[in-house]
């Protein structure tokens, strides 16, 4: 098949040098492009990469090679797509094996949603006290059309009826386990669970997808089939998907227990609690300024402030504020989905998933800090400073996303 060729990747992603530190004694990675090559013939694992902030912005679909690349192991090959099938087992009465067909068989729907990692924008908090984690700066996210079977058909099928969750002892969960192979696993699959109620709710949209944009799931996405769970951090939507469990808790696997957890800025690696905190799901409201670069030179007159506004939980972006001093004084920045036309913020939208674009052109006259700050439907703000959401895992910055420009002749 195709898929036996090299990952598409596109030439301009920034290519994560700690990581490929942390997993290479090559002396080599000062060089980007040697080590984007060396990335492409699989020296360096995993691979992790992300776009330009122009390149980010430059279409509202995102494509593919320019689409971030987070992996936590080596990129599995699974191009025997006739045998390829996914396991579906625990608390079901009859435990099925799932091949492509099946899951093509069923009801197809694209949508359109915003893929985020929780470490977008770590490398800033980093800048505070550092944090552990690969350096992100702000493109750690994209947005694609998903196509695929809703995994409450797939559940269905499997004989687990829609909106299920009752059970004596609470809510069940449906686990995700993945292919790969990685390090904090101790060389066990990457894994993940999301609760039943939301893997049934055919309206929470979580898709078993095939397709990114029209196209067959590249491998560096997941081919040849990927969990995608909108409105939740990327974490939770596993790639090369390998087998479906239900089960009573939740999963025990160390991306959902040891790590991707929010904790309060007191908290530091000799008095951490892993098991008194929640494994994150939805991600909070979200924005970043993509048009200037910190710290950009530019000429007085007129600038173009542009960026995404994303949040989680299928909440809509409802206003985007900016600043171009600092925060003292706001307008208020158009959004848009389709260029063109204006966006209408409505809960109901087939695009509650996705990022907004935001764009507005104010005069900037003397050396000045630029801000943005989003405000989601449910009135949600970001915080101001970073200080204030610090954690030493360094997921979630969505402070005021803030880029200073220095104004010349
Ligand atoms: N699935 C597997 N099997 N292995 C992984 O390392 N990384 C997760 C998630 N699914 C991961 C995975 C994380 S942390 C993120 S942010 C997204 O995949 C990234 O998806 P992408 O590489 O398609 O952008
Ligand atoms: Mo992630």
């Amino acid at each position: 098949s195709d898929y036996s060729q090299e990952p598409l990747r596109h030439p301009c992603l920034r290519i994560n040098a700690k990581a490929i530190l942390s997993y290479s004694t090559f002396p080599f990675y000062l060089l980007k492009k040697q080590c984007f090559q060396l990335c492409l013939f699989g020296i360096f694992e995993p691979f992790n990469a992300e776009p330009p902030r122009s390149a980010l912005i430059s279409s509202y679909i995102t494509p593919v090679d320019l689409f971030y690349k987070r992996n936590h192991g080596p990129i599995p090959l699974l191009d025997d797509i006739d045998r390829y099938c996914v396991s579906v087992n625990g608390l079901i009465e009859n435990p099925k094996e799932l091949f492509m067909n099946d899951i093509r068989m069923l009801p197809k729907y694209n949508v359109t949603a915003t893929l985020q990692c929780a470490g977008n924008r770590r490398t800033a908090m980093s800048k505070v006290k550092k944090v552990k984690g690969v350096g992100w700066d702000v493109s750690t996210l994209g947005n694609a059309v998903w196509g695929g079977a809703k995994l409450a058909d797939v559940l269905e099928f499997v004989g687990v009826s829609k909106f299920s969750y009752c059970t004596q002892k609470g809510g069940k969960h449906v686990e995700f386990v993945s292919v790969d192979k990685c390090e904090e696993e101790k060389g066990g699959p990457y894994k993940a669970s999301i609760p039943l109620i939301q893997a049934s709710n055919p309206e929470a949209d979580v898709l078993l997808a095939y397709e990114m944009n029209g196209e067959p799931l590249t491998r560096d996405h997941g081919y040849p089939l990927r969990v995608v769970v909108p409105g939740v951090i990327g974490a939770r939507s596993v790639k090369w998907l390998d087998s479906i469990s239900i089960n009573e808790e939740q999963c025990q696997g160390f991306f959902m227990q040891k790590d991707y957890k929010m904790f309060p800025p007191s908290v530091d690696w000799s008095n951490i609690n892993w098991s008194a905190r929640r494994p994150q799901m939805d991600f909070p409201v979200q924005c970043a300024i993509c048009s200037l670069e910190d710290v950009d030179h530019i000429k007085p007159g007129k600038v173009t402030v542009s960026g995404y506004a994303v949040s989680g939980g299928g909440r809509g972006i409802e206003r985007v504020d900016v600043s171009v001093d600092g925060g003292k004084n706001w307008i208020e920045a158009p959004r848009y989905q389709k260029i063109g036309v204006p966006y209408v913020a409505d809960s109901l939208s087939s695009y509650k998933w996705a990022w907004v674009f935001f764009e507005v052109t104010l005069d900037v006259l003397r050396n000045s800090e630029i801000v943005a700050k989003a405000v989601d439907s449910a009135a949600n703000v970001q915080p101001e400073k970073v200080e204030e959401i610090w954690n030493l895992r360094g997921i979630l910055n969505t402070s005021w996303h803030r880029v200073q420009v220095r104004v010349g002749h």
